[in-house]
């Protein structure tokens, strides 16, 4: 399997010297949820390495997993989240005055999910269009009246929405852009999609939060690129676009909200664009060595986490997991976190509930049995959401019970 699905190149710069700096081992696809008949068939497993490009500086994974085994049957949902849905409509405000939006103009969201951003955008007038593989998603968001095509964002399914529809005024891309490996041809699509004077919008986990923060979790097969902003810089100027604005957002372990427009365009470029630029020169991601010292520092983190758990568990001590994530599949297939150590995954989304985890098999419940249980500990695995999570199990953790955040540091609250 290791030379299957191998990547020989950059998928921005098509440079073929990619330098491999983490290793996570080989694991199922990490939102590869099973049913209880699944448990005891063969589970596909796959390299998990990354690399970086040491001429674009691209961070990218080694094996790159085909989309229609990871994206047309898809479980995550962000309107699960009171965080996200909140982020959603403070991005469809910003953006639309950005972009000086008026009443039917057309907006579209490529990996448009459930259409929990879109609805915004629908709220205030505008026209929208979602586009998602997702069959289930794109079922679900079409019986809710948000218009979406089940496909995967292409030029040539672009050039067809020019033809129905017109060009967008906005497009909007959230946690998408680095799940795509033909990047060329989904950038390619977005300036032929956008409105001369239109603004491209996406999000993305911001490479030097992931590294400082030790986010090595964030790495999975879904996440084929890991965006800095000197090569997404390059990609669009090589599309005849440019960065125009960039704002941080929080959510995600650290995310930068990335405004693009057509290089021609009447927007001016915001001078906070060439202090990221700056900043990740100082940081010196343009070498090798920040990524060598994260990859220790992942080593350890493990090493300690393993060593804690252990511990607790040699007390007698009764453990589960909540947030039944992506990450934490990765988390717990990297530190061998079965369900010797967690009894059981609580989580809040309907489809995951009842099902197990890839590669570990634990069994996944709704988040009632936390204060059921009450159990000594939980491992957070959704960290990202630590401040929502606790607010919410304010019960249960006044009854005794404690947290284990892992990242960025292991620490129990
Ligand atoms: O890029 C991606 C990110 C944005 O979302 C996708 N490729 C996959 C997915 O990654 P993830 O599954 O690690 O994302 P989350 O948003 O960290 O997952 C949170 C999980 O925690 C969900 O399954 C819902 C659950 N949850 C919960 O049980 N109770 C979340 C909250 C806030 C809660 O209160």
């Amino acid at each position: 399997m290791s030379r299957k699905y191998l990547q020989s190149s950059c998928r921005i710069c098509s440079n073929t010297t990619l330098h491999s700096f983490l290793d996570l081992g080989s694991m199922p696809i990490p939102n590869g949820f099973l049913t209880k008949e699944q448990l005891s068939q063969k589970e596909n497993k796959y390299p998990l390495k990354a690399c970086v490009c040491t001429s674009c500086w691209l961070v990218q994974l080694t094996h790159v997993i085909p989309a229609e085994i990871m994206f047309r049957n898809y479980v995550y949902i962000p309107s699960t989240s009171t965080t996200m849905v909140q982020h959603f409509e403070s991005l469809s405000i910003e953006s639309s005055k950005k972009a000086y939006l008026r009443k039917n103009n057309l907006v579209v969201d490529i990996g448009s999910n459930d259409g929990t951003l879109l609805s915004n955008y629908k709220k205030n007038g505008a026209r929208i269009l979602g586009v998602d593989p997702a069959q289930n998603l794109a079922k679900k968001a079409n019986a809710q009246g948000i218009p979406t095509l089940a496909h995967y964002f292409t030029k040539e399914l672009a050039s067809a929405i020019v033809a129905e529809h017109g060009r967008a005024k906005i497009i909007t891309a959230t946690n998408v852009i680095a799940h795509i490996d033909n990047l060329h041809d989904a950038i390619d699509g977005v300036r032929t999609l956008l409105h001369p004077n239109g603004l491209f919008v996406m999000e993305a986990p911001y490479l030097v939060d992931l590294i400082d923060n030790n986010e090595f979790d964030t790495i999975y097969h879904e996440h084929l690129s890991y965006f800095a902003v000197h090569p997404l810089q390059k990609l669009f100027n090589m599309h005849n676009l440019h960065i125009i604005d960039i704002i941080k957002q929080p959510v995600h372990g650290g995310t930068i909200r990335v405004y693009v427009s057509p290089i021609d365009s009447n927007y001016s470029v915001h001078p906070r664009v060439e202090n990221f630029i700056t900043e990740e020169k100082v940081k010196q991601f343009h070498t090798l060595a920040p990524y060598r010292d994260f990859a220790s520092r992942v080593k350890n983190m493990k090493k300690d986490l393993i060593l804690l758990l252990k511990r607790i568990k040699q007390e007698g001590k009764f453990i589960v997991g909540y947030g039944a994530s992506a990450k934490g599949n990765v988390l717990e297939n990297y530190c061998a976190i079965n369900s010797d150590i967690l009894n059981y995954i609580v989580d809040s989304t309907p489809y995951k509930q009842g099902k197990y985890t890839p590669g570990t098999h634990i069994r996944i419940c709704s988040e009632e049995k936390l204060l059921k249980d009450r159990p000594d500990y939980a491992l957070l695995t959704s960290w990202n959401f630590t401040e929502e999570i606790l607010e919410k199990n304010k019960k249960y953790r006044e009854g005794g019970g404690q947290f284990i955040i892992p990242v960025p540091g292991v620490r129990i609250v």
